[in-house]
C-alpha cells in the first residue's frame, strides 16, 4: 500500500515536556477525566473537505497545497484521497471523520453519473471502515457549490432545483445508513436570500420545513437512525441565512414541528459571525436540550468572515468544554475540526501540526473545564447570585404562586433595593488561574 504521508509515523502522546512537534503534549486518549477517557469525551473528527480536498485557492490566487495525490485526476484522485485520509486518521489517531458528497467523489454530467461515482468511492470508504478504528461522525450533501444552487436548494424559487436537492439528500441518507454515520448534518449553504425585492421568504421557509420533514420520513423508511443536525450560520454565502443562529433555528424548528427530531451542530466561527460567543451558542442549545455536535474551529477577530482556523484559543475552548461537560458530553456528536490550514501552510506536514494543535488545545480545555466544574467555581457563584429566588417573594415567583398585585404590594413595602456586584473581573481572574494551574 502506498504511503501518502510516508515521512510521518503515528502521532503519540509524549507529555507536556516533549519538544517533538509531531507528538501530543496534552491529548492523551486513554487518560481519564472524571469517569470517561479523553478520547470518549472529545470524539475528535477530521473534516475531509478542508484536509483532503481543499487546494489552497482563494478569491485572489490559485491552489497551492503540496499534496502527494496532486498528480491524479477524476476517480483516481478520489480513490487516492480516500486511501490518504485513512492513513491520516490512523496516524493522527482520529476516532471520527466527516464529509460532503462532493468532497469524496467527482460530480458527473448527470445525477446518475454523480451517484455512480459516489457509489464507487463509498465502496472504498466502506472497505476502509471495516478495518479502521475511525468512524463516520456525519456526512452531508453539498448543495451550494454547483451553479444550479445559485438561488438556494430547498429554498430555491425553482422547483426543479428543489427536486435535485431532495435527490442529493436522499442519496446522502442512504450513504449515512450504509456507513453507519452517527449524525446527518444540514448546513444552510445558500438557504437564505440576497434581497427581499425578489424573495418570497414565507414560501422559502415553508419549503425548507417540508424538505426536512421529507428527509425525516425517508430516514425512517430506510431505517436510518442517526441524529439530524442543523448547523446555524448568520451569513455567507447569502446575506441573510435562514439558520442565523441557535435561537433562530429553535424558532424555525418549533414553528414547523421539527424540534424533537433535530439538534444543533454548532460552529465556533459561525457563532462569532452572528455576533455571539461560541459559548453563547453552545449554552443556548444546551439549555433547550439541543446541543448535538460541534464544528471546532475559530475565526479571526480582524477578519469578518468564516476563516475556519484551527482552534487554539485556550480561553474560548475552555468555556466551550465547560458547556459540553455541563451537557453531559456530546452524545452521538463530536468535535469536528471544520478547520483548514492557512494558505501559507501548504506543506503536507502542516496538516499534522494543525490537528495536533487543535487536539492538544481541546485536551487542555477539557482538563481546565473539568476542574472548574469539580470545584464548582462558577456554579456556586451563580447559585448564590440567584439566591433571592429560593425563599420569600422570589420563591413565589418561581413556583408561579404570585401575581402583579402582590408584587406591587411587596415592592411598595421595600425600604431599599440592594444589588450585589456581578464580579466579572474576579471571575475572569479565577479562570486565568485555572487555565494556568490545572495542568
Ligand atoms: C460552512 C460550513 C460547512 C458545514 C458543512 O461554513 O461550516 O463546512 O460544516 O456543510
Ligand atoms: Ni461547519
Ligand atoms: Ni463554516
Amino acid at each position: 500500500m502506498m504511503a501518502y504521508f510516508e515521512n510521518i509515523s503515528k502521532i503519540k502522546y509524549e507529555g507536556p515536556q516533549s519538544t517533538n512537534a509531531l507528538a501530543f503534549k496534552y491529548y492523551n486518549p486513554e487518560e481519564k477525566i472524571g469517569d470517561r477517557t479523553m478520547e470518549e469525551i472529545l470524539r475528535f473528527g477530521v473534516a475531509y473537505w478542508h484536509t483532503f480536498t481543499y487546494d489552497g485557492s482563494d478569491p485572489f490566487g490559485a491552489g497551492n497545497m503540496e499534496r502527494s495525490w496532486n498528480h491524479l485526476t477524476g476517480l483516481e484522485l478520489a480513490k487516492a484521497r480516500v486511501a490518504a485520509s485513512f492513513e491520516f486518521f490512523e496516524k493522527i489517531d482520529a476516532p471520527y471523520f466527516c464529509f460532503h458528497d462532493v468532497d469524496v467523489a467527482p460530480e458527473g454530467k448527470t445525477l446518475e453519473e454523480t451517484n455512480r461515482n459516489l457509489d464507487i468511492i463509498i465502496d472504498e470508504i466502506e472497505k476502509h471502515l471495516k478495518t479502521s478504528k475511525t468512524k463516520l461522525l456525519w456526512n452531508t450533501a453539498n448543495m451550494f457549490s454547483n451553479p444550479r444552487f445559485v438561488h438556494g436548494a430547498a429554498t430555491s424559487p425553482n422547483a426543479d432545483v428543489y427536486a435535485f436537492a431532495a435527490a442529493k439528500v436522499k442519496k446522502g441518507l442512504e450513504v449515512a445508513k450504509r456507513l453507519h454515520a452517527e449524525n446527518y448534518v444540514f448546513w444552510g449553504g445558500r438557504e437564505g436570500y440576497e434581497t427581499l425585492l425578489n424573495t418570497d421568504m414565507k414560501l422559502e421557509q415553508d419549503n425548507l420545513a417540508r424538505f426536512f420533514h421529507m428527509a425525516l420520513d425517508y430516514a425512517k423508511e430506510i431505517g436510518y437512525e442517526g441524529q439530524f443536525l442543523i448547523e446555524p450560520k448568520p451569513k455567507e454565502p447569502t446575506k441573510h441565512q435562514y439558520d442565523f443562529d441557535v435561537a433562530t433555528g429553535i424558532a424555525f424548528l418549533r414553528t414547523y414541528g421539527l424540534e424533537d427530531k433535530f439538534k444543533f451542530n454548532i460552529e465556533a466561527n459561525h457563532a462569532t459571525l452572528a455576533g455571539h460567543t461560541f459559548e453563547h451558542e453552545l449554552h443556548t442549545a444546551r439549555i433547550h436540550g439541543m446541543l448535538g455536535s460541534v464544528d471546532a474551529n475559530q475565526g479571526d477577530p480582524l477578519l469578518g468572515w468564516d476563516t475556519d482556523e484551527f482552534p487554539t484559543d485556550l480561553y474560548t475552548n475552555t468555556l466551550a468544554m465547560y458547556e459540553i461537560l455541563k451537557n453531559g458530553g456530546l452524545g452521538s456528536g463530536g468535535l469536528n475540526f471544520d478547520a483548514k490550514v492557512r494558505r501559507g501552510s501548504f506543506e503536507q506536514d502542516d496538516l499534522f501540526y494543525a490537528h495536533i494543535a487543535g487536539m492538544d488545545s481541546f485536551a487542555i480545555a477539557l482538563k481546565v473545564a473539568h476542574k472548574l466544574l469539580e470545584d464548582r467555581v462558577l456554579e456556586d457563584f451563580v447559585d448564590s447570585r440567584y439566591d433571592s429566588y429560593n425563599s420569600g417573594i422570589g420563591q413565589k415567583i418561581i413556583s408561579g404562586t404570585t401575581n402583579f398585585k402582590e408584587l406591587e404590594e411587596y415592592a411598595l413595602g421595600l425600604k431599599e433595593v440592594k444589588n450585589t456586584s456581578g464580579r466579572t473581573e474576579k471571575l475572569k481572574m479565577i479562570i486565568n488561574q485555572y487555565v494556568l494551574n490545572t495542568l
